[in-house]
């Protein structure tokens, strides 16, 4: 029976990553924490605990009462709110990182934690950008998101925890709205398309990004957190995606439900900033060819699903 302490799960991935889990491995054996007190419903009432990443001691105590086998580190501050204070966002990302591998370390977790495609820099090879290659990132997020993959893969090789992680793209849900990251917009577009019949959109026609369906992500975490360690190559850092997009490409699907949905622009320089300085389309081969990595929505059907559920909300 597993037992999985979730950082970080208020957050957008951690709400549902903590739903899913719970139904396959029991309410009890789940335990979620986060800086603030839950106010989503799907945590709200469950068992819960309070944690900032930064405090070491408070971690330990809760891995001590909580007795769990795995780490799943969700803790992080996104891409837009990192270029706003850069030394609070090495602070969180990389305090609260290295807490939670020591608790790994000390207390033999398996764990897990995401990087992104933050990672990769405007040197980067844009298109199919292959999982090793030239990562100089010029954002604070991206600079820690690098020493994340390269602090995950120290641990593993230098004390034998089993560290695991993935490069997601934008995340694209209607559980919970992101906040702060700069594939925001396309989580935005659908609530406004749904709430207004219109979208300004704060990133440029024609900048593509990669970006996955929730569901996607969630069940890649739990297929890479089950594959058999002696069977990966690579532990940390695995290129995953679902599509490349731009903003046109997801109006034009919008309006195959809403047919006068209006798209327009007010592009902020920081993020148009960021998201040019990311890949345009990275390749997942590693992954696929690994452990399987087997994403089942596409633009129309991640659409589809996004428009109805927010329509029935
Ligand atoms: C962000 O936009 O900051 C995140 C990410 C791609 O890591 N969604």
């Amino acid at each position: 029976m597993k037992r999985i302490i979730i950082t970080g799960a208020g957050g957008q991935i951690g709400i549902e990553l903590t739903t899913t889990l719970r139904e396959i491995y029991g309410v009890e054996n789940v335990l979620p924490t986060d800086i603030k007190e839950p106010t989503h419903e799907a945590l709200a009432g469950k068992p819960f605990e309070t944690l900032d990443v930064r405090d070491h001691a408070r971690m330990v105590e809760i891995v001590k009462d909580f007795q769990p086998d795995t780490i799943m580190h969700m803790a992080a501050l996104l891409s837009a709110t990192c270029e706003k204070d850069p030394f609070l966002a090495w602070d969180i990302n990389m305090h609260g990182l290295v807490n939670a591998l020591e608790v790994a370390r000390e207390f033999k977790l398996k764990f897990f934690a995401p990087s992104s495609i933050a990672a990769f820099g405007d040197s980067t090879p844009k298109d199919n950008t292959p999982q090793v290659t030239i990562q100089r990132p010029n954002t604070m997020y991206g600079v820690t998101k690098v020493s994340a993959e390269l602090l995950c893969d120290y641990y593993h090789t230098k004390f034998g925890v089993d560290t695991r992680g993935l490069r997601f793209p934008g995340i694209i849900s209607h559980v919970q709205e992101p906040g702060g990251g700069t594939t925001d917009y396309a989580v935005e577009i659908y609530f406004e398309a749904i709430r207004n019949g219109r979208y300004t959109s704060f990133i440029d026609k024609d900048t593509y990004m990669d970006m996955m369906f929730m569901d996607d992500a969630i069940a890649a975490i739990n297929k890479l957190m089950s594959a058999d360690g002696s069977k990966l190559k690579d532990r940390n850092a695995f290129n995953v995606s679902a599509m490349s997009i731009e903003p046109e490409m997801v109006a034009a699907e919008i309006r195959k439900h809403i047919p006068d949905f209006e798209l327009s622009y007010d592009v902020d320089p920081v993020r148009q900033g960021i998201a040019g300085s990311w890949p345009n389309q990275i390749d997942s081969t590693e992954a696929r060819e690994q452990w399987g990595f087997d994403p089942q929505y596409d633009l129309a059907k991640m659409t589809e699903t996004m428009l109805e559920a927010i329509k029935n909300k």
